[in-house]
């Protein structure tokens, strides 16, 4: 897949996910704009991939529950004329398992300010320009969450159908524009979320992952690869990835011998 010409920015590219669709659209020949808070995983990330491909990435400390952050990173692309073709919303993270009415709220407010409120103010920001240029492409990180909800993760559930919504309603508010929104909505992925939600517990994480074969960051970039790379006439709205071992989210095969 060709790239070369597109300038693709991605939120939550320190790691996993979002590291893996920068590696896929860097070896796709794209200029990439990466954003998090560790700044050092990003740095590390764009000496490798401008080794090793001919491309440009810019880095960017951005925490997109800060709308100022996010408004003054934005001025930043367009004062210095970077125009996003291709935004991949990944930020995002869950934060604990617990009943609603034992929840911890902090757990609650760093889930809905980081998946809900960080993904729609990257999108206003990005989105604007996108419009006026009459192209662009939007796709969202969503997750089987947001098409079910399953116990004790009520909150984590709700900020996944929340993104699903803004998927489906941004494709309509830009309907028209030459703008198109996708979401990829993963089942289980092996990498460094389970550990965030349980908060540094790498032995708890390792559980959610015992005796299956989750899908890899790099299952999830190829998805993401394949709806930017549809014509300009086609676009996927939403596409449900899931592990062979994961039918639903809380129906997964487990072999005690793997
Ligand atoms: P990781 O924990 O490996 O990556 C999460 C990324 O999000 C990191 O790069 C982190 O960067 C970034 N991030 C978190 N909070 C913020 C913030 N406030 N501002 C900017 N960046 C932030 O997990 P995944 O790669 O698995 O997660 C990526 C996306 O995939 C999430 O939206 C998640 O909900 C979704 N998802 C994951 C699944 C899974 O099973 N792993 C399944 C379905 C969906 P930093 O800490 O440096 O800011
Ligand atoms: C992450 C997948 O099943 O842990 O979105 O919610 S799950």
């Amino acid at each position: 897949m060709d790239f070369s010409d597109k300038t693709v920015l991605i939120t939550g590219a320190s790691s996993g996910i979002g590291a893996a669709c920068a590696e896929a659209f860097a070896q796709g020949g794209a200029d990439l704009v990466l954003a998090a808070r560790r700044m050092d995983r990003l740095e590390a990330a764009a000496a490798d991939l401008c080794t090793r491909f001919e491309i440009e990435v810019r880095i960017a400390a951005v925490d997109v529950r800060s709308r100022d952050v996010v408004d003054a990173f934005g001025a930043d692309l367009e004062a210095d004329g970077v125009n996003i073709d291709i935004l991949v919303n990944n930020a995002g993270l869950a934060r604990g398992l617990a009943p609603v009415h034992e929840g911890d709220v902090a757990d609650w407010d760093e889930m809905i300010d980081t998946n809900v409120k960080g993904l729609l103010n990257v999108t206003r920001t990005i989105v604007r320009g996108m419009v006026d240029r009459g192209e662009g492409h939007v796709i969202n990180i969503g997750s089987i969450a947001g098409h079910e909800t399953y116990a004790n993760g009520v909150v984590y559930c709700a900020t996944k159908h929340a993104v699903a919504a803004i998927t489906r309603g941004l494709g309509i508010d830009t309907l028209g524009t030459g703008v198109r929104v996708s979401s990829v909505d993963p089942g289980l992925v092996n990498t460094e979320f389970s550990v965030v939600r349980f908060h540094g517990d790498q032995e708890r994480a390792d559980g959610v992952y015992a005796g299956m074969t989750p899908l890899s960051a790099r299952d999830v970039a190829d998805a993401v690869l394949f709806c930017a790379s549809r014509p300009a006439h086609a676009n996927v709205r939403e596409m449900v990835l899931m592990p062979a071992d994961q039918a639903a989210a809380v129906y997964v095969h487990r072999d005690e011998n793997r």
